[in-house]
């Protein structure tokens, strides 16, 4: 059951330790990891194919599925599935369309003109995890801001199930990305292949996609050894409530287990004003979890979950910015009182009617988010994660008049005697 603290109660060493999480994990699977990342290096596909005998089970027979053999496996899908799907596409897509803005340029002095330009990220690698849920509205959450972005190449890789398919849903996700090709290929191996390249999959400048604490791993070293670059270091999904007497225990406790049966190392976070909404939200907790079909998994992640007691929003807010969260529910009709007091957190959920399932699913915005308090200093996967945006500048030949004497000032500081004499050999006529 949820461990109560009381915030007032908690030293500062105590708070330190509720808001660590994820200290690296993974670091006792680094040798496997590297074993894998060394065998695809060496030996491409044929690494890939005897994983997947190993881990997945299945003796493929090529690596991957074209475009009409996706088409055949989405057809198991139901109108209602597929139009919910559709609409997930739509939102997700609209929103991060409206992320796609041209800048100014602007005239810093008579003259010099600066601008930065988007360019897509040409060849982009995603990874759809297969594991204990498939989840294809993260090919959604990742495809869409790629095509939106103009990525020249997307490679797509997840594992094969047992039948050397990939289920229906990733299929038919495939066909509304426009995507033709699916890598039948996960874990480690999969991160490798799309770092080094293989005979058939391409080597890509960036890898995205959350997976399990190989697929982790396997980013964080080809992030560091290669120039292939990630998009950000995934951990553990997690979620903090903020509740006060306004907030309706049945919701809160549905909000928590819903993150709870990500995995049982997911961790979901009740900061709450009223006692009583704390009781009567762990009752109905019991209640809900006990019909759960995953609660096997959600129970282990609940053990690892706790409540804290506060005495004001704003105390609340004091602990949700030290805490970092992926996700933040405002569960409070005060909503609107505390949003300018958040500092950090990936992606929030505001009021009472706003549970973190429709921006997981189809709201509009992104579910790939900053996990462990790196929403500290990163921002969740957005179309700004497949562009560079690089910076331009022109000067007339008044510019160069302009401001030429004062760089030759600066290079002279600098004693970089070369950079002063590309001004002057401009300024002499
Ligand atoms: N809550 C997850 C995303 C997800 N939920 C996918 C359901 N499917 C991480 O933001
Ligand atoms: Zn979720």
């Amino acid at each position: 059951m949820l461990k109560v603290y009381n915030y007032a109660d908690l030293s500062t060493a105590q708070l330190q330790e509720l808001v660590q999480r994820n200290v690296d994990p993974a670091n006792d699977i680094r040798n496997i990891v590297e074993d894998i990342l060394t065998n695809v290096q060496q030996f491409g596909d044929r690494a890939l194919f005897d994983y997947a005998r190993r881990f997945d089970g299945v003796a493929l027979e090529k690596l991957f599925l074209d475009k009409a053999e996706l088409a055949e496996i989405a057809t198991a899908l139901l109108p209602e599935q597929k139009e919910a799907l559709e609409l997930a596409y739509r939102n997700i897509y609209k929103f991060h369309e409206s992320q796609l803005k041209a800048e100014a340029q602007i005239e810093t002095m008579p003259g010099v003109t600066c601008w930065r330009e988007l360019r897509p990220i040409e060849k982009v690698g995603l990874y759809i995890p297969g594991g204990t849920a498939v989840l294809p509205s993260t090919f959604l959450m990742l495809g869409i801001p790629a095509r939106i972005a103009g990525c020249h190449e997307i490679v797509v890789c997840s594992p094969p199930q047992k039948n050397g398919k990939v289920n229906a849903f990733i299929a038919y996700v495939a066909q509304l990305l426009n995507i033709d090709r699916i890598y039948l290929s996960g874990g480690a191996q999969a991160i490798a292949a799309m770092a080094y390249g293989t005979e058939s999959i391409t080597k890509v400048d960036k890898i995205f996609g959350p997976g399990n604490q190989f697929v982790t791993k396997a980013k964080t070293i080809i992030q560091s050894t290669t120039v292939t670059a990630i998009d950000m270091p995934a951990g553990p999904s997690e979620v903090l409530v903020i509740a006060d007497e306004t907030s309706t225990p049945t919701y809160l406790a549905a909000d928590l287990l819903a993150q709870a049966e990500h995995g049982v190392d997911s961790q979901s976070v009740l900061v709450a004003t009223s006692q009583v909404i704390v009781e009567q939200t762990t009752a109905e907790l019991e209640r809900q979890l006990a019909i759960l079909p995953r609660a096997e998994i959600a129970s282990k992640a609940i053990a690892n979950s706790y409540v804290i007691v506060v005495n004001s929003l704003d105390e609340a807010m004091q602990f949700s910015n030290q805490y970092a969260p992926e996700h933040l529910i405002l569960a409070t009709e005060q909503w609107s009182s505390i949003t300018d007091k958040i500092i950090n957190a990936g992606s929030v959920f505001l009021g009472n009617q706003t549970p973190e399932s429709v921006g997981d699913y189809a709201s509009g915005t992104n579910h790939t988010l900053p996990t462990s308090a790196y929403a500290k200093a990163y921002s969740g996967v957005s179309v700004d994660s497949f562009v560079k945006k690089i910076t331009f500048q022109h000067l007339t030949s008044a510019g160069i008049q302009n401001i030429g004497p004062h760089v030759e000032v600066l290079a002279d500081l600098e004693g970089l005697h070369a950079h002063r004499n590309a001004v002057s050999v401009r300024l002499q006529h």
